[in-house]
């Protein structure tokens, strides 16, 4: 249980805050029932997740890649936004304040978030595989039973793929220069994430070296919990409310 003293310091800086911007990972989702990447809940059929979210492991098994994507486009399909998305939903309209996620899923998207930064992509949407430049941009595609023969690209017809970001791959380039731009503000927020990932990992420093109060929410210890000015070691459901309504 966090204090009420440490909450009410938070509130106040963010009252006094001209930019916010908080940045979610995994742990933010998972009292909607997503697991989230590592620790108990990382993995599926004896398949480490990370293992399975990289381009060799898709030219390798495309079909095992796609079931564990399919699997988990069903069950993220019956999960809700929770207290938390839905908070930071309304902050999201306040001039100034903005979220950032690492997040597949689209709960904050479903939540009402306005100007969301989606780092990693959308688990609902599908991009060539063989980026055959007939369609550029992402396709939205959310049917779930489908065998993997048949996501194939409108354009060429080769096999469509999840538009997710993999390890090796490079993120979208606006996007990394929208959140680096949008670290540096006065009060900046990493909630539910192990701070493992690069970059997004990155911009809690680049939110300190800008000045930044930096906080983590978060219930375990994380690889940012020394560099942060304030860690708050509670769930992300339960702290986004009391601080909210603090405000
Ligand atoms: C709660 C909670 C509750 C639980 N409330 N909290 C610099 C240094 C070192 C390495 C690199 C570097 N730069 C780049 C790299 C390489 C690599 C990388 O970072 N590797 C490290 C792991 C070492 N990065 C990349 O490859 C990136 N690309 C890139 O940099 O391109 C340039 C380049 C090209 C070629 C070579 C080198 C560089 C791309 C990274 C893409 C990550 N993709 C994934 C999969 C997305 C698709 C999909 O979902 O299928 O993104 S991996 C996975 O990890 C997913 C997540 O978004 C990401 C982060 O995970 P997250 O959100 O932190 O989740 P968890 O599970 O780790 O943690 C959950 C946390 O929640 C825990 O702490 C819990 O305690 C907590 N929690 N309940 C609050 N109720
Ligand atoms: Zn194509």
């Amino acid at each position: 249980m966090a204090a009420d003293a440490t909450l009410r310091e938070l509130a106040s800086r963010l009252l006094s805050a001209r930019r916010v911007t908080v940045m979610t990972g995994a742990g933010v989702s998972a009292a909607s029932g997503v697991p989230t990447f590592r620790g108990a809940d990382g993995l599926w059929r004896n398949h480490r997740a990370t293992e399975l979210a990289t381009p060799g492991a898709f030219a390798a098994n495309r079909d095992v890649v796609w079931e564990w994507y399919q699997w988990r486009r069903s069950l993220i399909a019956a999960c809700m936004p929770n207290p938390a998305h839905e908070v930071l939903a309304r902050w999201s309209q306040r001039a100034g304040w903005c979220v950032i996620t690492q997040n597949v899923d689209d709960l904050h998207r479903r939540a009402g978030t306005r100007d969301l930064i989606r780092l990693h992509g959308s688990i609902w949407e599908l991009s060539c595989w063989s980026h055959c430049g007939g369609r550029r941009d992402p396709w939205r595609d959310e049917r779930i039973a489908i065998p993997p023969a048949e996501l194939i690209c409108p354009s060429c017809g080769g096999p469509a793929r999840p538009a997710v970001v993999w390890f090796g791959e490079s993120l979208n380039a606006g996007d990394v220069a929208r959140a680096t731009e949008a670290s540096r503000c006065d009060v900046f927020i990493a909630a539910g994430t192990s701070a493992v990932v690069y970059p997004a990992a990155g911009f809690i420093d680049v939110a300190r070296r800008a000045g930044a109060f930096t906080v983590e929410i978060n219930p375990e210890q994380t690889d940012a919990s020394s560099a942060v000015d304030l860690a708050i070691r509670a769930p992300a459901e339960e702290i986004f409310p009391r601080v909210d309504r603090l405000l």
